[in-house]
């Protein structure tokens, strides 16, 4: 898909100031793409910052430079003219950044790879085929002739491999490893990366990890796999909830036969926030949005306000009936 990058050239030209924001619980490709994009438009000669909604996860701290990361909180926003979103285009996932997005006199361009889109009242530069938004920062520095440093390598590799679930989930497609490729002789080292994001676990996070494991559920034939993560659970395992439970969701998708992952996890306030996986056959953004949340089709993800177990009965059910209605149309 080509896409037109004049917005964004644009408010690199008309800002000097800009701030790059990502969406809620940054993941691999939020921070990645943040970094990636922070260290080009640096390089262009703007004064960039990051904010991030809470602190940036521990293991994706090596990304660095820390100085551009700062919490929304700690932000000095007035500064900021431009302000770019990576990786997501919803009210409901910028957090604390949205009172900056609606602040009048910004120049706002979204760079994002979510079906999902609102408006945050800018220019968007969107493309739902990319397998993450580090792809599309990837291919902002082709269109201005400029080839990462090792370190935007780096960003963008974590992105890359994160969104993609290390090239095995149904979005890689052939050209995650042409740009992986490009990426390692502009100097990414798959196997440092792979061991900075992924060894020095918690044992906190290993307790979670057996909790999931010993608890979840397959139901509806076999179709899908169920668990929950409760308040009362983190704190029998001293888990802190951000650090304890990311990437957890695809583990349920390992057992044979299951199509659909459900990670179901107890906010402090209640409410459940539900992250569903699927094997690329079930549409799970769809379901999702009916429930106010969104994502991609294979991955995606929604708040409830009710109890784990009552979020349980109602996904169940939007699950079953298009699997039941998948079932009879293949059968
Ligand atoms: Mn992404």
């Amino acid at each position: 898909m080509v896409l037109d990058w004049s917005p964004l050239r644009k408010l690199i030209a008309e800002c000097s100031d800009i701030l790059v924001l990502t969406h809620m619980r940054p993941d691999g490709d939020a921070v990645g793409s943040c970094v990636a994009l922070a260290l080009l438009l640096q390089e262009m000669g703007c004064r960039v910052k990051i904010g991030l909604d809470g602190p940036c996860p521990a293991n994706l701290q090596f990304l660095q430079p820390q100085d551009f990361i700062s919490s929304v909180s700690e932000l000095v926003v007035a500064e900021a003219s431009g302000i770019v979103v990576v990786d997501t285009g919803t009210w409901n996932q910028v957090g604390t950044a949205a009172p900056i997005l609606r602040t009048p006199g910004r120049k706002i361009v979204v760079i994002d790879h979510h079906r999902t889109q609102d408006d945050l009242g800018g220019d968007r530069i969107l493309d739902v085929t990319a397998e993450a938004a580090a792809v599309l920062v990837a291919r902002f520095y082709g269109a201005v002739e400029r080839v990462p440093s090792p370190d935007a390598a780096t960003a963008l590799f974590v992105g890359l491999a994160s969104d993609t679930g290390w090239f095995r989930h149904p979005n890689c497609v052939s050209t995650s490893f042409e740009m992986a490729a490009r990426l390692m002789r502009a100097g990414a080292n798959p196997s440092a990366i792979h061991e900075k994001l992924y060894s020095g676990e918690s044992l906190a996070r290993q307790r979670v990890k057996g909790h999931i494991l010993s608890t979840m559920k397959v139901l509806a034939d076999g179709r899908v796999g169920v668990f929950k993560v409760l308040q009362s659970d983190l704190a029998r395992m001293g888990a802190n909830a951000e650090e304890a439970l990311g990437g957890m969701v695809d583990l349920p998708r390992q057992v044979a036969g299951v199509r659909v992952a459900v990670a179901l996890y107890e906010h402090s306030d209640g409410g459940t926030r539900a992250s569903l996986r699927s094997d690329g056959t079930v549409d799970v953004a769809t379901i999702c949005a009916t429930h106010g949340g969104g994502g991609h089709r294979p991955a995606a993800g929604c708040t409830l306000s009710v109890s784990p177990d009552r979020a349980e009965e109602i996904l169940m059910a939007d699950l079953v009936s298009v699997l039941d209605q998948d079932a009879r149309v293949t059968r």
